[in-house]
C-alpha cells in the first residue's frame, strides 16, 4: 500500500529515471541499439527494483502512465542521440498496455510524432505472455504497430508458456535469447545444443536475434561462431544513466 501510493507519486512527479544498456554487434563490438531500463529511488524506501514496482504497478494499472513516461523519455533521447550514431532504442511494453490497443496505438504515434524519432528505430519488447491469450484483435494492433515503423521484439525468449506456433502468426523482427540460456552454457551440452536451435530456428524465420546476459567472452565468442549477430551483457556495459550512456556513445565514435 506504501509502495503503491509513493510509485503514483513519483510518477506524477516525473522521479522515475531510464538508464540504459547498449547492445552491440557481437563481431565488432559496435553499439548499434541500447535498451532502455526503468530505475527508481525513492526517499523513504530507497532503490526499488523493477522487479517489485512493474508487477505491482501492473496490478493497480499504473503501468499505462508509466508506460508511456518510458516510452516519451526514450524517444527523447534517442532522437538527441542520432546525431552521434544512428541507433535504435529498445523499450519494454507490459502484456497489460495492450489491453487498450486503440489507445495504445494512439498514444505511441503521438509520442512518436512530438519527439521527431523516427518511428523505424523504436524497437518494442514484449514477452511472450502478451500471446498466451491472443486475439484477432491484437494480431492486428500488433501489424498496425510495425506499419507505423516500429520493430517488434520477442524479449525473454524461450522463458514462457507460449506455443512456438505464434512465431508464424506475427511478424516479429527480432528475438532476445534469454540471459537464462546462456548462464549455464559452458560444459554443458544440453544448453549449448538449445541455444544453437534457437539460432537456427531464429534464421530460418529470418529472425534477427539478440543474446543477453553475455557476461564473458566464451559467450560471445560462442554466440558468434553460431551466428548470433547481437549481443547485450555486463561483458559489453551494464544499464547506464543517460549521461554515462551519452559518453560511451561518443567514445565509439
Ligand atoms: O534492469 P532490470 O532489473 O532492469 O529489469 C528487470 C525487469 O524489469 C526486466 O524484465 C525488464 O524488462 C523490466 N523493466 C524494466 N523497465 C521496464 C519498463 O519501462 N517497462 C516494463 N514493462 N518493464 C520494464
Ligand atoms: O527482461 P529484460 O530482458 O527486459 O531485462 C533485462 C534485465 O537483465 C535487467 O534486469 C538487466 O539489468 C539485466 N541484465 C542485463 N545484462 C545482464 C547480465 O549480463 N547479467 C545479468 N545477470 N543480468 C543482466
Ligand atoms: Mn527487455
Ligand atoms: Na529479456
Amino acid at each position: 500500500l506504501l509502495m503503491d501510493s509513493r510509485l503514483r507519486k513519483a510518477l506524477n512527479n516525473n522521479e522515475l529515471e531510464l538508464h540504459y544498456q547498449p547492445i552491440v554487434e557481437l563481431a565488432s563490438g559496435k553499439i548499434i541499439a541500447v535498451e532502455a531500463l526503468m530505475r527508481w529511488h525513492d526517499a523513504e524506501l530507497g532503490f526499488v527494483s523493477p522487479t517489485e514496482f512493474i508487477p505491482l504497478a501492473e496490478r493497480t494499472g499504473v503501468i499505462n502512465q508509466l508506460g508511456e513516461q518510458a516510452l516519451r523519455q526514450a524517444c527523447i533521447n534517442a532522437q538527441a542521440w542520432q546525431s552521434i550514431a544512428p541507433i535504435s532504442v529498445a523499450v519494454n511494453f507490459s502484456s497489460v498496455q495492450f489491453r487498450q490497443c486503440e489507445p495504445l496505438l494512439m498514444k505511441i504515434e503521438r509520442i512518436l510524432s512530438s519527439t521527431g524519432l523516427d518511428p523505424k528505430r523504436l524497437d518494442i519488447e514484449v514477452t511472450e505472455s502478451l500471446l498466451i491469450s491472443e486475439s484477432g484483435e491484437l494480431r492486428q494492433t500488433l501489424q498496425q504497430l510495425q506499419a507505423l515503423g516500429p520493430q517488434l521484439s520477442i524479449d525473454d525468449f524461450g522463458t514462457g508458456y507460449s506455443a512456438l506456433s505464434y512465431l508464424q502468426r506475427f511478424s516479429f523482427n527480432k528475438l532476445k535469447i534469454d540471459r537464462s540460456f546462456l548462464q549455464h552454457m559452458e560444459h554443458n551440452e544440453p544448453d549449448q545444443a538449445l541455444v544453437k536451435a534457437i539460432l537456427a530456428m531464429a534464421a530460418a524465420l529470418d529472425l534477427k536475434v539478440v543474446a543477453e546476459g553475455i557476461e564473458a567472452q566464451w559467450q560471445a565468442d560462442f554466440l558468434t561462431k553460431h551466428q548470433c549477430q547481437f549481443g547485450q551483457g555486463y561483458l559489453y556495459s551494464k544499464p547506464l544513466p543517460a549521461e554515462e550512456f551519452e559518453a560511451l556513445l561518443r567514445q565509439q565514435t
